[in-house]
């Protein structure tokens, strides 16, 4: 009998013990409620952005507590001013729709982020066009002398040289000229058919022997050097390309006559505007580039050229 009340009161002890612990359990799981975030501030990435239809961006977000201390993981809505031309995810992802541009934001409750612009341009370019698209476009007037030298240039400032424009052939006396423009990083020339026609004519000819003596002296071989595109002209994907150096020609003869320039033997000088493709490794965009001849004075200047720079601004 005693030892059944030991038993009872062992069991309504490990009873009492139980719910006292249970109890604590509960207390834990409701808990003391958890202070609310005070998000502070919302600061996005990338401030300003220009890319082609089609891109994905992704925003990021540095969302601060009010004693600046970052928060993770908050959860932010993200809007986009123009949904017809991007739109954008709960995770900041937006999509290029179609050329335009949109200011993007990220909101948690009243708290609105820094605006940042996303500019969506088509990847070509008209030829001789200067602004709008994200062109950015440089004017040398009056020109980077070249004369028996290269020079990289980076058409669309984006801090990568894109093409390399090199000048030789000047002896100071009678000469074939050539100018090239060769390709770097990838990037393409335009071939117009008359390009293509001259060059195939400057590979197979001789003319270094014809006499040139009925043009004042001097005679430039000038269906030696053409347009690759003409002004205006819609530079995109749909023209024909190539990775080589594009290989210009003329010839330069100077007597006793020449040097005297005042003679106004020298033609004006012709300037040549020349289709340019950039290829990066998300994109391919396009620009141009305008060189002048110099006829008299044995050279070639850079004038002025443009492309469209994509990425952060
Ligand atoms: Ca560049």
């Amino acid at each position: 009998m005693a030892d059944r009340k030991k038993c009872n009161y062992h069991l309504i002890f490990t009873l009492m013990v139980l719910l006292v612990c249970c109890d604590n359990a509960k207390n834990k799981m409701t808990g003391p409620v958890e202070p609310e975030i005070m998000v502070s501030s919302i600061a996005i990435t990338p401030r300003s952005v220009v890319k082609t239809e089609g891109s994905i961006v992704q925003f990021t977000a540095l969302v601060k507590d009010t004693d600046g201390i970052a928060l993770e993981g908050i959860s932010l809505k993200w809007h986009s001013s123009e949904n017809s031309v991007a739109l954008i995810d709960s995770l900041g992802t937006a999509l290029c729709k179609q050329a335009g541009d949109v200011v993007i934001t990220a909101h948690y409750d009243t708290i609105e982020s820094n605006a940042s612009k996303l500019l969506i341009v088509t990847p070509a370019v008209y030829a001789g066009q200067t602004s709008g698209n994200g062109i950015v476009y440089t004017n040398e007037t009056p020109g980077i002398w070249i004369g028996q030298r290269e020079l990289d240039i980076d058409i669309n400032k984006d801090g990568v040289e894109d093409f390399k424009v090199g000048h030789t052939g000047w002896d100071g006396n009678n000469a074939d000229m050539i100018t090239y423009i060769e390709p770097l990083e990838g990037n393409r020339i335009n071939i117009s058919s008359a390009y293509k026609s001259v060059a195939d004519s400057i590979l197979n000819s001789n003319v270094d022997t014809e006499p040139w003596y009925d043009d004042f002296k001097y005679k430039d071989r000038s269906n030696a050097w053409v347009d690759t595109v003409g002004y205006w002209v819609v530079i995109d994907h749909t023209l024909e390309w190539m990775t080589k150096p594009a290989v210009f020609s003329y010839f330069y003869e100077r007597d006793a006559y020449m040097w005297n320039w005042n003679f106004g033997l020298c033609q004006p000088d012709s300037e040549k505007l020349i289709g340019l493709m950039l290829v990066n490794a998300e994109d391919v965009t396009y620009g141009w580039l305008k060189i002048q001849v110099g006829r008299c004075s044995g050279g070639i200047s850079i004038k002025e050229y443009a492309g469209i720079r994509l990425g952060e601004q």
